[in-house]
């Protein structure tokens, strides 16, 4: 069976508030692969559900990310958008992965210690296996990078091992790639801006911690506006940031938007007071997220039929790249 050389697989979770780390730690750069790589990006509905998702809205938030994805610039015509619960080579091979991977492994993941907190018994047997179904979504399709913000490196180091774990235990040398995690941009971890050494996330209870993917203009402006820094100017130099987590994520966020280095940033900005970065910042923000924003709610309000053709089309098109996959997988595995 031939190994692809290009072939890129990568996911965002249908859990509703959509906001900029989602967009400059992955689907930004998901985009800029399209023109070098065989890229099939999906929105993983099954992760979604390992913590507690309202039916209706697990739908919508779906559509919601596949619309974000195409208004962000992904092609689904030349490259695949689908959404994992219609593929069900995610979840059997998931299962024959969790027989490879080992406890000791998963019980070192950070991301699960977050999730569940202090309530670990009350987790979901799912949420704790994450990692792995994680691992099958890649190595289902045998892809060979993963575009991902630096808080899945861990994952990505999971599936790593169980691709080559599974490929000594079964003998069957370099079926599975390890899979190569792209990392990428000024933007990798965007930070809260409430609380700048905290993740910005979809799920913290402050709506200021957080510019979405549908905020209009005011609503940009007001979070810049209110997000935490210091008195201090901006530093002239990248070095002069450090302890200043607040003004190294707005420097950080501004190099990702305008594709420019921090440094860059700073010999532009450096000796300015918040006052007038700030402003700066929300007007490119403005300018580069509203026409993403405008046209993902164009899409949600009149073309949601138009979503749901390109997931359905894109389901059979990965499922013709799963299929011959799994089915050489079955035979490694022994199962007749
Ligand atoms: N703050 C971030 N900065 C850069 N990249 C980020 N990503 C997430 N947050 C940031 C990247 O976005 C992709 C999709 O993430 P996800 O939806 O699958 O899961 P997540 O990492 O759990 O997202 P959230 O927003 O942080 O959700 P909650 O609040 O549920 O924990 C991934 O490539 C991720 O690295």
């Amino acid at each position: 069976m031939e190994q692809p050389k290009n072939r890129v697989f990568s996911g965002v979770q249908p859990t509703g508030n959509l906001h900029l780390g989602n967009y400059l730690g992955a689907i930004r750069n998901f985009v800029g692969l399209q023109a070098t790589h065989e890229c099939i990006y999906c929105v993983v509905d099954m992760h979604a559900i390992t913590v507690w998702q309202d039916p209706k809205e697990l739908a919508a938030n779906t559509r919601e990310v596949a619309a974000a994805y195409i208004a962000s610039g992904i092609d689904p015509d030349k490259h695949i958008i689908f959404n994992q619960s219609k593929v069900p080579a995610h979840a059997e091979l998931a299962w024959i992965l969790n027989c490879v991977a080992r406890i000791g492994w998963l019980n070192r993941m950070t991301q699960f210690k977050d999730k569940a907190g202090k309530d670990r018994e009350g987790a979901s047997v799912g949420l704790y296996a994450y990692p792995v179904l994680m691992a099958a979504d890649i190595l289902a399709y045998r892809a060979t990078h993963v575009p991902v913000g630096e808080d899945q490196k861990q994952h990505l180091e999971l599936a790593r091992d169980v691709a080559q774990k599974f490929n000594n235990d079964f003998a069957a040398p370099d079926f599975f790639p390890l899979p190569e995690p792209l990392i990428m941009g000024e933007a990798t971890r965007v930070m809260s801006l409430r609380d700048g050494t905290k993740k910005m996330s979809k799920s913290d209870p402050s709506d200021y911690s957080r510019i979405t993917m549908k905020d209009d203009a005011d609503a940009i402006a007001l979070k810049i506006r209110k997000a935490q820094t210091d008195p201090e100017p901006l530093p002239e130099t990248v070095e002069g940031l450090t302890g200043r987590a607040g003004a190294d994520n707005l420097v950080g966020i501004y190099a990702a938007l305008s594709d420019m280095t921090k440094a860059e940033v700073l010999k532009e900005f450096g000796g300015a007071q918040f006052g007038t970065f700030k402003p700066k910042l929300a007007e490119l923000a403005v300018e580069k997220l509203s026409p993403i924003t405008s046209e993902m709610k164009r899409m949600m309000d009149h073309d949601q039929g138009y979503i749901d053709d390109v997931l359905a089309k894109g389901a059979v098109r990965a499922r013709a790249i799963t299929d011959p996959i799994y089915a050489r997988v079955r035979e490694i595995v022994g199962f007749i």
